[in-house]
């Protein structure tokens, strides 16, 4: 285990006092902790939102990057250096908004990266716009009236997307938490790992009490994590109870495993010099 001062970063958070979004930051600085993973080959991208900070918080190299576009930046690290471990942090309104078509693509596509998605159900950097994750008829500086539609289920999209690790955590339950986080890391795929992160200036209706009281842990022998059935189902529970843990998780192999480009060898680890001109102009004889 590396000790958790080794991830302190000299920049101190800036959310409100009572985020739920601390409680991921710790959440996740023990997991890596736990896992013994060096700061040196952790990289931790973000999108823009509150919850986008969090690469600025944790002593490891970081990118905060455009509002909806983490993955694709993710993506883009995970080819270039295979070796690295990535985590990608971010808000409702970032990875579900503005950065839906890159969660789709990046799931289906099986990256090796760890999603952690604060969810608040809300806009919390703007000042409390309804996000796609905001229940219906929560009224919002957006949506006085309340929110029209029906709130995006990322739990099933990630199913039906083809991640191949889908959990959902609470920040106000840090040990679960990290056991997720620990768990998404270790696994090799795309793994989802949706947390009910409370933002407690903006949204006063999904409090840390709402999810105690709502929040039911998935476990027992009858629910078997390796059943894509009975996740989905156990996905669209929302009444009278939520259930959090891991949906699902399975096997299958990653893009990096299949990109052809990556069958040489770690590209940032490729020796330098001149390109091979001869073998390149043999490929169009
Ligand atoms: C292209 C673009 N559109 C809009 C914004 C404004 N903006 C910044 S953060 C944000 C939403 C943040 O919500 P969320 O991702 O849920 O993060 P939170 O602050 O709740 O953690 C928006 C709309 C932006 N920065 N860039
Ligand atoms: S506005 Fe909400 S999400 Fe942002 S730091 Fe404050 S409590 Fe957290
Ligand atoms: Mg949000």
């Amino acid at each position: 285990m590396i000790e958790l001062s080794k991830y302190k970063s000299e920049t101190r958070p800036d959310w409100c006092p009572g985020c739920g979004d601390f409680g991921v930051l710790n959440s996740l600085v023990q997991a890596v902790s736990n896992l013994n993973i060096d700061p040196k080959d952790l990289l931790v991208v973000s999108g823009i939102g509150c919850s986008s900070n969090l690469p600025g918080f944790i002593h490891a190299y970081g990118f905060h990057s455009l509002h909806g576009r983490a993955l694709p930046i993710a993506t883009g690290a995970r080819l270039a250096n295979p070796d690295l471990k990535i985590v990608v942090t971010g808000g409702d309104g970032d990875g579900y908004g503005i950065g839906l078509g890159h969660f789709v693509h990046a799931m289906r596509r099986n990256l090796d990266l760890t999603y952690i998605v604060m969810n608040n159900q809300i806009y919390g950097l703007t000042t409390g716009q309804a996000s796609p994750t905001s229940s219906k008829g929560f009224a919002t500086k957006s949506t006085p009236t309340g929110v029209i539609e029906e709130p995006i289920n990322p739990i099933a999209l990630a199913l039906i997307s083809g991640a191949t690790f889908v959990a959902r955590g609470f920040s106000g339950d840090p040990k679960h938490l990290t056991d997720l986080i620990e768990k998404g890391i270790t696994h090799k795929g795309f793994s989802l790992i949706d947390v009910f992160s409370p933002c407690v200036t903006w949204n006063k209706i999904n409090t840390y009490d709402y999810f105690r009281q709502k929040c039911l842990k998935i476990n027992g022998p009858e629910y078997d994590t390796s059943n894509f059935d009975q996740a989905f189902v156990k996905s669209r529970e929302m009444e009278p109870k939520i259930p959090i843990g891991l949906f699902y998780e399975t096997q299958r192999p990653t893009y990096e495993d299949q990109d052809p480009a990556l069958k040489a060898g770690n590209p940032v680890k490729a020796k330098l010099g001149p390109p091979d001109t001869k073998r390149l102009l043999q490929e169009f004889y």
